[in-house]
C-alpha cells in the first residue's frame, strides 16, 4: 500500500520536524534490522601470506616494535575499511617482532589469541609467565592480563592476532594501561599453561584447498588468512591434507543465546 501524496508529504514534513529533536520513526527503518536472517555488511576476502609477509617485514624496516608499541598490520574487511575490523565483532592483525626487539608490557579489556605463523626464538609473557612461541602454537591473552612480547632470537617472528576489539567497542568497555616497566618480571615457571578453543577468521596452518563462500571461490594455501562472514554459506575442499585454524565470536553468541547453525 502506498500512501496518498498528501499523506506522504505530511509524513515527510513530520519526519523533518522530529529530526531536529534527534528522533526517527521506527516504521521507516524497521526493515533494516528486524530481518528474516542476518545480512552481514562484511564481505568474504582472502589475504595470501606471501603478500602479508612482504608488507609486515617492510613495516619492520620503518618502525620498531617499541615505537609502534605493537608492530601489526590490521586486516580490514574490504567492506568495513577504516574500522579496524575483519568482522563486525572481531579484529585480526599480523604481528612482527624482529630479533632484539621488545613490545612493551600493557593490559587491556580486549582479549587476544595468537597463532604463531613463522620464526623461532620469540616469547610472549602473560601475567608473569613467559611462553615460547613456535610455528603452529596457539596462545591466549585473557582480558586485563599483563602482556609483553620479546624476540631474543636470531630471526623475525610473525604471528596472527585475533582480538575482540570491535565487540568491546560496541560495549564501550575499552580500558588499557601501561605497566611501569617495559618487560614484566617472570613470576611463574615458563610455559605452564596451554589452551585450545573453537572457532570465522581462518588461518591455513597447513595444506592447500578451496573455499566457496556464497558465489565466490577462494584458493587458499599455507599461511593465508581469509574471512567468512556471518550466515554466509561456506564449503571447504582441500587439495592436500590440511589444517585450518579459525576463531569466531561463537562463545559470546552462545552465551547470549544467539548462535545458530545454517542448513
Ligand atoms: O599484542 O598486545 O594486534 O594490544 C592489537 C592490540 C596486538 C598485543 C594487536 C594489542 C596487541
Amino acid at each position: 500500500m502506498f500512501a496518498q501524496p498528501q499523506t506522504r508529504d505530511e509524513r515527510q514534513a513530520f519526519y523533518r520536524q522530529i529530526d531536529r529533536d534527534h528522533l526517527t520513526p521506527l516504521w521507516e527503518v524497521r526493515g533494516d534490522f528486524v530481518i528474516a536472517q542476518p545480512n552481514s555488511p562484511c564481505v568474504p576476502a582472502l589475504w595470501p601470506y606471501a603478500r602479508l609477509r612482504e608488507h609486515v617485514l617492510k613495516s619492520g624496516d620503518l618502525i620498531t616494535a617499541k615505537e609502534a608499541e605493537r608492530c601489526v598490520l590490521i586486516l580490514e574487511n574490504p567492506a568495513l575499511r577504516g574500522q579496524s575490523c575483519l568482522t563486525n565483532t572481531l579484529y585480526c592483525g599480523l604481528q612482527l617482532i624482529l630479533p632484539g626487539e621488545v613490545a612493551p608490557t600493557h593490559r587491556h579489556t580486549q582479549s587476544a589469541l595468537r597463532f604463531v605463523v613463522e620464526g623461532e626464538g620469540a616469547y610472549t609473557a602473560v601475567d608473569g609467565e613467559r611462553v615460547a612461541m613456535h610455528p603452529g602454537d596457539f596462545i591466549i591473552t585473557p582480558s586485563w592480563a599483563w602482556h609483553d612480547h620479546g624476540n631474543p632470537g636470531a630471526v623475525p617472528v610473525i604471528w596472527m592476532d585475533g582480538l575482540d576489539i570491535p565487540l568491546i567497542r560496541t560495549f564501550d568497555a575499552g580500558f588499557a594501561e601501561r605497566y611501569s616497566e617495559e618487560i614484566q618480571p617472570a613470576t611463574k615457571p615458563n610455559g605452564e599453561s596451554s589452551q585450545v578453543t573453537d572457532g570465522t577468521i581462518v588461518h591455513v596452518a597447513e595444506g592447500s584447498g578451496r573455499c566457496v563462500i556464497g558465489d565466490q571461490a577462494f584458493e587458499w594455501d599455507a599461511k593465508d588468512i581469509f574471512v567468512v562472514p556471518s550466515w554466509a554459506p561456506c564449503r571447504h575442499e582441500s587439495h592436500t591434507d590440511a589444517v585450518l585454524f579459525s576463531f569466531s565470536d561463537r562463545p559470546v553468541q552462545q552465551a547470549l543465546g544467539l548462535w545458530r547453525r545454517g542448513q
